[in-house]
């Protein structure tokens, strides 16, 4: 998505003037604005943030605070479309920088997944239901909605994924093919002989009509550009360099490093292990940097480092800066809303019959 640049009054502002300026706006709305924070944030944004949280659980503190007119997503674009769809219409949902937007969201397109679906039922290849990774964008969640399939997150993609399959032969998962494979895997699927890899770019993905027949699950490949530099190599050496260290990853890395890890699990699931560990144990942790500084900092009394001694942080979440956030913040005080994140009806109607679908399996967190 397209963002305007900011006026110079923002852009050049200071990080002082903008902290101040942000909670002078902030107090001006007071109930009637709330702010969401992802955890792969800055700490510059989380520090004004009602909520911190993964994307699941933030729409769902949006929902409960009908009172709110305004939710102020410092996340990135499907996020704030998963929270336009689950919070009730009189709610506006606005995405400071609308450039924030996820790469491997954006490695599957409404038409490339159509095409593939139709090559599929060309095939003759029938009972297939598709499972969309909550990283992706409404239309596919609509997609998803409206052929009998299920949104999941990094939390309860395993529940998901066992009901898709209790509806249906086989899953259609996307856009993060190692999140699919890593499930797959942890409901005792063999990556080699029951899954393949849809390549959106070749006919049949890639695949012959034999492999798409005998296989149960069919992988997006798309991937998340910071989980997939993580390597074995770095588990070995943390193990080398820290004795007696935990390796707990996101199961968007790619499945050899979710094996050599001694936990996996989203950001949620590894801010919990992590909070509920005995003060002195080490952590070493295969997820976003924002995130593992923050819970450096925030619990002195363990060691916690990133697995990747050079990892950067996810460059689209990284685009909500300060000066964006108090761009929209001001604007509100004002009575102008700028960067309404708005999902059309008809795609929000079956969007939201997909997430509810998850909602309703009450998936829980799994090892
Ligand atoms: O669901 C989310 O917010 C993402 C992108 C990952 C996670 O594990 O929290």
């Amino acid at each position: 998505m397209y963002q305007a640049p900011l006026p110079a009054e923002y852009s050049e502002a200071s990080e002082q003037e903008l902290r101040e300026r942000i909670l002078a706006a902030r107090a001006a709305m007071g109930d009637r604005l709330v702010i969401l924070g992802h955890h792969y944030q800055r700490d510059e944004i989380i520090e004004f943030a009602d909520f911190r949280g993964d994307s699941y659980k933030l729409a769902q503190e949006a929902a409960k605070r009908a009172d709110a007119e305004f939710i102020v997503f410092c996340g990135v674009h499907f996020m704030a479309e998963s929270a336009d769809i689950l919070t009730p219409g009189n709610q506006k949902v606005v995405l400071p920088n609308l450039a924030a937007g996820c790469s491997m969201a954006d490695m599957a397109g409404i038409f490339q997944v159509r095409s593939c679906w139709k090559q599929l039922q060309e095939l003759g290849i029938v009972g297939v239901v598709p499972v969309t990774y909550i990283n992706s964008a409404a239309n596919l969640k609509a997609f998803v909605g409206e052929r009998g399939g299920i949104v999941c997150t990094s939390t309860n993609a395993p529940s998901a994924v066992e009901w898709a399959l209790e509806q249906g032969d086989k899953v259609l998962f996307f856009p993060d093919q190692h999140l699919g494979r890593n499930t797959g895997a942890k409901l005792g699927f063999d990556p080699e002989s029951e899954m393949v890899v849809w390549d959106p770019f070749k006919p049949l993905g890639g695949n012959t009509a034999e492999d798409l027949i005998r296989a149960k699950f069919i992988l997006w490949k798309g991937h998340c550009s910071v989980h997939k530099r993580f390597t074995v190599e770095q588990i070995e050496e943390a193990r080398l360099s820290h004795p007696g260290v935990n390796v707990v990853v996101h199961p968007e890395c790619p499945l050899e490093v979710v094996r050599a890890a001694d936990l996996n699990g989203s950001t949620e699931y590894i801010l919990k292990v992590v909070t509920e560990s005995e003060p002195g144990s080490i952590w070493a942790v295969g997820t976003e940097i924002n995130l593992v500084k923050r819970m450096a900092k925030e619990l002195p009394d363990r060691t916690i480092f990133c697995l990747d001694p050079d990892i950067c942080p996810c460059s689209t979440m990284y685009r909500i800066h300060p000066s964006f956030l108090c761009w929209v913040l001001e604007k509100l005080v004002v009575g102008e809303v700028v960067n309404q994140v708005v999902v059309p009806a008809d795609v929000a109607e079956w969007a939201r019959v997909a997430l509810q679908r998850m909602l309703d399996i009450g998936a829980k967190p799994r090892d």
